[in-house]
């Protein structure tokens, strides 16, 4: 049960958190070697591996090449049941609270059980908080679930403060991968302020500036996946 406690260390000691996100779907296991070298010389900290939709056993292969060349915590952050893997350090056990489905909310976490036993995975549980991005995202899609307004801060930070008094210990705001904006200042910085538990926030960040105004409105920790798989020279800009 490492993982979440050096994600507190490091909040405590005010240090920001950088996930590299990596959708087995959109990744060949020939280039992952190369991808992680970049990785590895880059402020990131973190590898999350998931997508929403993955072909079976993807996700197991792909994280123990992962794991070869890194020494980096890999997470799962998994769309669906079969994404879980023994490989992996951690999981990201993620209810939709921004939804209204159950299957999103409880039921695939509890096909997910038997499975879990099974790993030494660390659990960790995490609600998340789908919000409008500027176009219908993966998430929506698969999920079923319609995005939480943007205008709607009230409701966000009441969302993400409920899963906290749930006894969930991460919250995790998505814009959805590839969106078109990435979840603003405003929204960040007033979630954050409700909450004592850490915030996660991703979707649609591509620069290091977007990154930084994130950490500053208040993101203790940053995904990025689509921003590295379209344009790897964006490593270049966030060397160690
Ligand atoms: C998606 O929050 C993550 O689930 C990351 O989004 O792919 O847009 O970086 P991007």
């Amino acid at each position: 049960e490492y993982i979440f406690k050096d994600i507190m260390s490091s909040i405590c000691l005010q240090e920001k958190l950088l996930a590299v996100l990596i959708d087995p779907d959109k990744f060949s296991i020939e280039n992952i070697e190369g991808f992680i070298g970049k990785v590895n010389r880059s402020i990131a900290t973190h590898v999350f591996v998931g997508g929403s939709t993955v072909g079976v056993n993807t996700t197991d292969v792909l994280v123990e090449e992962i794991k070869k060349h890194t020494k980096l915590p890999v997470i799962l952050f998994p769309g669906d049941v079969t994404q879980i893997t023994d490989k992996a350090n951690a999981i990201l056990f993620l209810s939709l609270i921004s939804g209204r489905n159950p299957e999103y909310l409880i039921g695939k976490h509890v096909e997910a059980v038997s499975k879990l036993r099974k790993t030494n995975l660390e659990v960790i549980p995490t609600g998340y908080v789908l919000i409008e991005s500027g176009k219908k995202t993966a998430v929506e899609r698969v999920t079923g679930t319609s995005p939480m307004l943007r205008s709607n801060i009230e409701y966000i930070v009441d969302t993400a403060k409920t899963g906290e008094l749930l006894g969930m210990k991460l919250i995790y705001l998505e814009g959805g991968s590839g969106a078109i904006y990435p979840i603003s200042k405003e929204i960040v910085s007033r979630v954050k302020k409700s909450l004592q538990i850490p915030l996660i926030v991703g979707g649609g960040i591509r620069s290091k500036k977007e990154i930084e105004e994130a950490y500053s409105a208040g993101a203790d920790l940053v995904v990025i996946g689509t921003a590295f798989e379209e344009d790897e020279s964006f490593f270049d800009d966030l060397i160690k």
